[in-house]
């Protein structure tokens, strides 16, 4: 499964309930991960893990259940930065994250690492190891995803999305023997342009997915015109897509069987 943040952990841990977890892969989006503090905060893949791990805020669907702000308040008197609100217990993640790249690990190896620290027993594949960043351009100018997303509140007509480092970035170990060999495909009710977007603009990725033979299914994030969550229709409108599923179903084809 390839999978986004909220939408997409809620739909497989329900997709989970029907599988082997054992045998189910999650491909997550990186295009959306971001420095805070010198930290580095994975935010779709961390809201898979602490989905899958039964852990997430219900209502929030990022972060963790339960989660106090002491440190962040703490940042605020000092003056610094609150607009992206990390949790004292989420921190606990970003803490460990940074100092195992920084130790010279693999994203993967973090991930998988953490994954098994929760008890999740499904696969959580970063897309890549490498560095790509997501940028969406709006007559606000050039924003990287949270900034447009969090802090700007996703005001401002977009025109364009920008993968940046993705034409140079290899997907993860195991990403496209996933795509290749898994029994089906499924792309789960992410936003198509952010989520799963960058996915697709990954090197072997599109080619991957066009060309094996099990199903492949994609579920709309659109139900009666509105997104399941997140600023999906204001984007497609802004770029002058059908906010629809077909609209979605048109920017995965040839990709995608159902
Ligand atoms: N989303 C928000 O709308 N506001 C936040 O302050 C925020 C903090 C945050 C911290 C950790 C994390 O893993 C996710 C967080 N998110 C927050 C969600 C995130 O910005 C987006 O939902 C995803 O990047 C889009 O999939």
């Amino acid at each position: 499964m390839l999978a986004g943040g909220v939408g997409g952990a809620r739909f497989l841990r329900g997709l989970c309930r029907h599988t082997d977890p054992r045998h189910t892969t999650v491909i997550g989006n990186t295009g959306d991960d971001e420095e805070f503090f010198g930290l580095h905060v994975a935010p779709d893949l961390d809201t898979v893990l602490y989905t899958l791990a039964g852990r997430a805020d219900p209502v929030r669907g990022w972060g963790l259940h339960g989660e106090t702000f002491h440190c962040l308040r703490a940042v605020g008197t000092l003056g610094g930065p609150t607009w992206f609100q990390l949790g004292d217990r989420d921190l606990a993640t970003h803490l460990v994250r940074t100092a195992w790249l920084r130790a010279g690990w693999s994203l993967s190896r973090v991930t998988a690492t953490l994954a098994r620290a929760h008890g999740v027993r499904v696969r959580i594949l970063p897309m890549t190891d490498d560095r790509v960043r997501t940028f969406v351009h709006t007559e606000r100018g050039r924003l990287p995803f949270q900034d447009y997303l969090v802090r700007g509140r996703a005001r401002g007509r977009v025109r364009r999305i920008e993968v940046a480092g993705a034409a140079r970035a290899r997907p993860a170990p195991g990403v496209l023997a996933a795509l290749q060999t898994s029994d089906a495909v499924v792309i789960a009710p992410s936003n198509p342009l952010v989520s799963i977007g960058p996915m697709l603009a990954l090197p072997g990725v599109r080619k991957a997915l066009a060309r094996r033979r099990g199903a492949a299914v994609a579920v709309s994030p659109l139900v009666g015109g509105r997104a399941v969550r997140g600023p999906l229709p204001r984007m497609l409108r802004g770029l002058g897509l059908e906010v629809s599923p077909r609209g979605v179903a048109r920017l995965y084809r040839g990709l995608v069987d159902v």
